[in-house]
């Protein structure tokens, strides 16, 4: 196949960080409200939950947290038991939050989804989030029926490797059925990046809001927003994609 018949087929989305700000506003706050509703003083600010992110996992976070913790639970078996109790609760005051409409789509998000879809480049997802905690963002940013726009998702339960192993790009390449070259990548962090990259997809980043001044070496592009001028539309991510194929 030349360089010049490789057609552009699918965006596959990140979703923590890049479909929404979910990070900041919304698995950080819902840890705080799970600390809280379990007696825990311990709580995430800010500043803190952006050294925590270092950490790919909501679950694998808390425990790397309570290792430096006096007042977690000394033996393994318990700190476990603990760290996923609250981790199943966060989960529940995150879909509480995120049903009630308190986090919105980034800027041009569903734009570009709504003109990917009416030219038919499929969308797929690509997430170190369980497919519930998808399932709840997308139902609230598009509506019940988001599921059916969606040509392939792949979420924490298929791919335990988390970015930045592409395993999760991988698998949702596999069910696409399509070749990395034929894919674009949208992500928010440098983990991600380096997932997409390392599975061989061109990868465009919308900077996450723990994430303004990261090393994105390797990206297509880096911008504010797929809205900041000019916008990310499909002619323009169209012509990234084939320059991300010429440059390879
Ligand atoms: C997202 C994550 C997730 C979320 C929390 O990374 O690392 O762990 O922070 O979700 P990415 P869970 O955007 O690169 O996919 O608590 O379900 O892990
Ligand atoms: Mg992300």
């Amino acid at each position: 196949m030349t360089v010049a018949a490789t057609a552009f087929r699918a965006v596959i989305w990140d979703i923590d960080g890049t479909v929404a700000e979910t990070e900041r506003d919304g698995h950080r706050v819902a840890f705080n409200l799970a600390f809280e509703a379990a007696g825990l003083r311990w709580r995430w600010d800010v500043p803190q939950y952006g050294e925590l992110l270092r950490v790919a996992g909501g679950l694998e976070r808390l425990l790397h947290d309570m290792d430096s913790r006096s007042d977690a639970p000394p033996s393994g078996p318990e700190r476990d038991a603990l760290a996923r109790d609250l981790h199943r609760s966060k989960n529940t005051f995150y879909a509480d939050r995120v049903a009630q409409g308190l986090i919105e789509a980034r800027p041009g998000v569903l734009r570009l989804m709504n003109e990917c879809d009416e030219a038919g480049i499929r969308l797929a997802v690509a997430t170190t989030t369980s497919g519930a905690n998808v399932q709840a963002l997308l139902t609230s940013l598009i509506g019940n029926n988001w599921r059916e726009r969606f040509d392939a998702v792949v979420a924490a339960e298929e791919a335990p490797r988390k970015k930045p192993d592409p395993m999760v790009y991988r698998m949702a390449l596999d069910a696409l059925q399509l070749k990395p070259a034929e894919a674009f990548a949208i992500e928010d962090s440098p983990a991600g990046l380096q997932a997409a990259r390392a599975a061989g997809i061109a990868c465009g980043v919308t900077p996450g809001a723990f994430f303004q001044h990261a090393d994105f070496e390797g990206a297509a592009w880096v911008r504010d927003s797929l809205d900041a001028p000019p916008p990310m539309t499909l002619p323009l991510l169209r012509r990234w994609h084939s320059a991300s194929i010429e440059a390879s």
